[in-house]
């Protein structure tokens, strides 16, 4: 390769792609990896999946590759919030039901580890336990690239974005750890068939809705939330993404009945004895961590830890604006009193106890 590498920062990325006087030299990314594009000081990154980029201030040796390149990178700096709509009998976004035919036809694997939760509920908290206890010990295996990366979404499909399907499809990782927002009715049936293991995290519905209020305004793949009230509202109504929270945590809670390969856990019990609920995790893995590691994975997956990597804390994700409310915002049990007024927690409650009259489920609001 010739010339002179030239230190990135997201200015020098955009500016790349509207100068076509810069270059770029860019082969597509190795394995199960997505092409990142770092800046110097780690604080910009762009990520386009399917390539690794290295940038030169002379002449690109393939300047069809750069002009790919920074299509795709336009295309996914345009992303519009999506309408609500309906998909299967769930509310849904078409972000994630364009690619539905292939996550359907998911091929899991016997290994897999499918990591599930209504939105907000958790999910880059286990996932990144999960990382910690399979890849933590082996740098070279956990590459330092952000979690969405290491655990593909299976069924995320946004423009510029590698699909969750491609991702899962390329990692060469055992396990592979998969995320999935998905209600239980519309999980692709070769989990089942190949008998997988599942980690369900449920969080109690005030905090959970307070937090996907607070990601909904800053997250620019999902719809308009609109005011605080009608948030709460639709939430109630099961008018979300992903549907009903209702149906979403008891459905799963009733599957662990016939598969006994679901482990179901919960953040508030997470948040009062993490080592407690890291060693139950353990345990249906079949895993032994050292005491070293155990407490590795204890200090590196705490909230201010987690909030301060640029590896779990979304800050490399373009379509999240971080300056309206961070991803990892309070990390709280009870955060939903300072935005419940008084009036609505009594409704909420009211309504609460209606739907869950015949669940053996419950939830804690406070600890
Ligand atoms: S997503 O977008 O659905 O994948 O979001 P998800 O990761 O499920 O949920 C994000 C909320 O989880 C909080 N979080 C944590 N809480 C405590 N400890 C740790 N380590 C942790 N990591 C993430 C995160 O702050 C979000 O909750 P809120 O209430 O908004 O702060």
């Amino acid at each position: 390769m010739r010339g002179r590498r030239e230190e990135i920062t997201l200015n020098s990325v955009n500016r790349l792609a509207v100068n076509p006087s810069e270059s770029a030299v860019l082969s597509p990314a190795p394995q199960h990896t997505c092409g990142t594009l770092t800046g110097p000081d780690r604080t910009a990154t762009h990520t386009v999946p399917g390539w690794t980029a290295q940038f030169w201030t002379q002449q690109a040796e393939h300047p069809l590759q750069r002009a790919e390149f920074n299509s795709r990178l336009s295309s996914m700096m345009e992303v519009k919030r999506p309408e609500l709509t309906e998909f299967r009998g769930v509310c849904m976004s078409h972000y994630f039901t364009d690619n539905f035919d292939n996550v359907e036809k998911f091929q899991a694997r016997p290994d897999d580890i499918l990591i599930v939760t209504y939105p907000k509920a958790g999910t880059t908290w286990i996932s990144h336990i999960l990382e910690l206890i399979y890849f933590g010990k082996s740098p070279e295996v956990l590459p330092s690239l952000p979690i969405y990366e290491c655990v593909p979404f299976l069924e995320l499909s946004a423009p510029g974005l590698a699909t969750g399907v491609e991702l899962a499809e390329k990692m060469s990782s055992r396990p592979r750890l998969i995320k999935t927002h998905l209600p239980l009715q519309l999980v692709p049936p070769s989990f089942w068939e190949q008998n997988c293991r599942v980690i369900y995290v449920a969080r109690n519905p005030k905090d959970n809705v307070v937090s996907f209020f607070h990601f909904d305004r800053m997250n620019f793949v999902d719809p308009e939330p609109g005011d605080w009230n009608s948030y709460l509202e639709r939430f109630c109504q099961g008018k979300m993404v992903f549907g009903s929270w209702y149906d979403h945590v008891t459905g799963w809670w009733e599957r662990r009945q016939t598969h006994p390969q679901l482990l179901y856990l919960f953040y508030e019990d997470m948040k009062e004895d993490l080592p407690r609920e890291l060693d139950r995790l353990c345990d249906f893995l079949g895993v032994a961590l050292g005491e070293a590691e155990r407490d590795r994975v204890l200090r590196a997956t705490g909230f201010e830890a987690m909030k301060n990597n640029r590896l779990t804390n979304y800050s490399t994700f373009d379509m999240m604006k971080h300056d309206i409310s961070p991803f990892m915002r309070k990390g709280m049990v009870g955060d939903w009193k300072n935005h419940f007024t008084v009036a609505q927690s009594e409704a909420f409650d009211e309504d609460y106890r209606r739907k869950m009259k015949d669940s053996t489920l419950s939830f804690r609001m406070e600890l």
